[in-house]
């Protein structure tokens, strides 16, 4: 029988390539969908037809446990959240509840729809993925980072999945639940939302080799990232589910590029130069920021056989290319994630 997985956050970038890499292994693959008429959603649907839509939103207890007696899952994979960092300090709350504590909410549904009980090891138990995140290192306190490098989160966001990532450890500890955390660096694609440094600057360069722009505004320039392609990404959070131990992994490619590198392979790969283009607008700068962050993934390597596939280059020509052919088919960007 086919095995059986449920994703939150099925209408984001990551929902959509791991639902395609799930199917193709012969899964079926249910989404979590919020909202009443969200246009994601309907966009969602034509674009991975074969998903099974479940209706039901982290703020609510409820619908999540209905949503897993429904999909009735081997895996639940968690990737719902509030996820663009400058929104955590506009709505922290909210960012709190969706990010943080949803992770909550999930957990204690798998909890009580498999009847697990403290101290018991669960028969027929679903197994748990956290979207975590490399924000909860933060302030790093070491380079490259690692699985025990300590957190120093520096954002509403960062404290709130470092909450959901210690609580995905004290179910596992708690209650023998197989719930492991995926500690992923920064991971990108064509199917970027428009609000993220990477996209901004495709989406940015296609409209200024087309005419359709003139300028391009960006905060800072210095600060250092770990850029990977989302499809390499999702691959790892499925093999951390199926291998025989849960445990946590660090993901990421272990190279660091600034902001200032990905506006030059960006305006290179369109034959362009960024320095006539881009301008620098402190009202883009963070309250607090991650000035770098760079992945040690060797664990996932030994212990997955984990690789990344694609390189910073060819990842950003990619975004560039895609969003040339987007915008000259009289795409909208809005819908630039969906290629
Ligand atoms: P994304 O494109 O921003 O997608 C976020 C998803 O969360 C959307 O499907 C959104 O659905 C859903 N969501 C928001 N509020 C919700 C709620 N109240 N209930 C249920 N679902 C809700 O994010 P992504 O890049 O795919 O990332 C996936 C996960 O990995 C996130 O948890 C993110 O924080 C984490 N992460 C991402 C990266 C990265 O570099 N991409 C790195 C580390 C960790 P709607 O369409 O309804 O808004
Ligand atoms: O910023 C700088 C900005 O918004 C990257 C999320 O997926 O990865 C992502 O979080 C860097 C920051 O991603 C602009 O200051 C400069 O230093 O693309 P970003 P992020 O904040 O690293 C982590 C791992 C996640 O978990 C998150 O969910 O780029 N930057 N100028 C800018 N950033 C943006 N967005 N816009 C600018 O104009």
């Amino acid at each position: 029988m086919a095995r059986r997985a449920l994703i939150t956050g099925i209408t984001g970038q990551d929902g959509s390539y791991l639902a395609e890499h799930l199917l193709g292994q012969g899964y079926e693959v249910w989404g979590l969908a919020r909202g009443q008429a969200n246009p994601r959603v309907s966009r969602m649907r034509r674009l991975l037809a074969d998903v099974k839509v479940v209706r039901g939103d982290l703020l609510d207890q409820g619908s999540l446990i209905s949503a897993v007696e429904r999909a009735q899952p081997d895996e639940v994979y968690n990737l719902g959240a509030i996820s663009f960092v400058p929104m955590s300090w506009e709505q922290a709350e909210l960012t709190a509840e969706v990010t943080g504590m949803g992770v909550l909410r999930m957990l204690e549904a798998i909890r009580v729809c498999s009847g697990v009980s403290r101290g018991g090891s669960p028969n027929g138990q679903i197994r748990f993925y956290q979207a975590s995140s490399s924000e909860m290192f933060g302030q790093v306190s070491e380079t490259p980072q690692t699985e025990s490098t300590a957190f120093h989160p520096r954002s509403p966001y960062g404290v709130a999945k470092a909450y959901g990532h210690f609580l995905t450890q004290n179910y596992r500890e708690s209650y023998g639940m197989y719930a492991v955390s995926g500690i992923l660096f920064n991971h990108e694609s064509p199917r970027r939302g428009a609000e993220f440094v990477t996209r901004k600057v495709s989406l940015g360069v296609a409209r200024i080799k087309l005419g359709l722009a003139g300028e391009l505004r960006l905060g800072n320039l210095e600060a250092r990232r770990d850029w990977g392609f989302a499809g390499d990404y999702v691959r790892a959070m499925h093999l951390m589910l199926r291998a025989e131990k849960p445990e946590d992994y660090v993901i990421g490619t272990g190279r660091m590029k600034s902001v200032r590198e990905l506006v030059e392979a960006a305006f290179t790969a369109a034959g362009l130069d960024w320095e006539r283009y881009v301008v620098t607008d402190q009202g883009l700068h963070r309250p607090a920021e991650v000035d770098l962050l760079c992945a040690d993934p060797k664990k996932a390597r030994v212990q997955l056989g984990w690789e990344p596939t694609m390189s910073f280059e060819e990842l950003v020509a990619m975004m560039v290319e895609s969003d040339l052919r987007l915008l000259t088919d009289g795409g909208d960007p809005g819908d630039g994630s969906w290629p």
